[in-house]
């Protein structure tokens, strides 16, 4: 397979520095030379630019959405990257920084397939609004944006309204919602596979359920959101927004290996490792295991 690799070193959307090093990071410890052992045909389109903006822009026309102008313009040229990659037939791997990036990533995904799904497996929800954050942090947001909810400049990047249809969003290993996305889950009826239902149910019946799902709703295209928050902290200390009680490594894989196995997953997104909160690379090395993990099911 083909696949293009696609650096997005952003940090304005958790407001934390370290999420921008992954990138490189990753591609120091091997990441080409890992995709390429599967025998894939890699690319490395390198990192996508992130303008310089100081603290004092973090705040433009008095909005609570934290250097929103910047992100809506990285996230747009992602959108076009991921778009022709997929054009192109090759498969977009997008690492990052932080999950405001998976705004861009799946526009692209949604100018090329009108009907896809997406799958956003995170320790949060990722669908506060400008009026719900808490933080103001946009990789708080990108998920209720592609939804078509949320603030005008979010919803409208790429391409104007909404990408995806609610019914066609799972979220898993959700273990942290704010007030304001419960109420969202409520009145959406989002798909949401928390912690808890997995600890219940199990991983692979979830897995199953999905699948299920996608096949009685005809989905052929899956955009596959990875925050690696949502593995345990014991296992992926080197992120931003830890939250306990996360997925094992193992049963990480056994979810990734039902999914892909359907073959309808078409890009990727790697986000929230921070080298800097890592201890002795575990989580950068964990990353490059789940990289190894997918790239050898593709
Ligand atoms: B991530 C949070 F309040 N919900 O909106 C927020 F808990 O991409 C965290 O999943 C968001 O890491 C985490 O700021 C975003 C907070
Ligand atoms: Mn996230
Ligand atoms: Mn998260
Ligand atoms: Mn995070």
């Amino acid at each position: 397979m083909k696949i293009n690799v696609i650096g997005v070193p952003l940090n304005l959307g958790c407001d934390r520095k370290g999420v921008e090093k992954a990138p490189n990071y990753l591609r120091e410890r091997g990441l080409m030379s890992l995709i390429r052992s599967h025998g894939h045909k890699a690319f490395d389109l390198g990192n996508l630019y992130v303008p310089p903006v100081t603290e004092e822009e973090k705040y433009l026309k008095g909005s609570r959405l934290k250097y929103l102008d910047v992100i809506v313009e990285v996230n747009n040229n992602l959108a076009e990257l991921v778009y022709d990659t997929l054009r192109g037939g090759a498969f977009p791997l997008v690492i990052g920084g932080d999950h405001s990036l998976g705004l861009g990533s799946a526009s692209g995904v949604g100018k090329c397939y009108d009907d896809f799904g997406i799958i956003w497996l995170d320790a949060h929800g990722d669908i506060n609004t400008g009026e719900t954050s808490p933080s103001g942090n946009i990789h708080g947001m990108p998920l209720s944006a592609l939804m078509g909810l949320g603030s005008e400049e979010l919803v409208n990047v790429y391409s104007p309204g909404n990408k995806v249809l609610p019914q066609n969003v799972f979220l898993v290993g959700t273990r942290s919602l704010d007030e304001g996305e419960c109420a969202l889950i409520e009145e959406q009826h989002l798909s949401v596979y928390t912690m808890d239902t997995i600890r219940d149910k199990g991983i692979a019946f979830v897995a199953e359920d999905i699948k299920n799902k996608l096949r009685e709703r005809k989905i052929r295209n899956v955009h596959f959101s990875i925050d690696v928050d949502s593995i345990d902290p014991s296992y992926a200390p080197g992120t931003g927004t830890r939250v306990p009680e996360g997925l094992i490594p193992s049963e990480f894989e056994e979810f990734v290996s039902h999914i892909l196995s359907t073959n309808l997953i078409k890009s990727l997104d790697l986000v929230e490792l921070n080298p800097e909160l890592d201890s002795d690379d575990k989580t950068t090395n964990l990353c490059l295991s789940v990289i190894d993990y997918i790239t050898s099911r593709l």
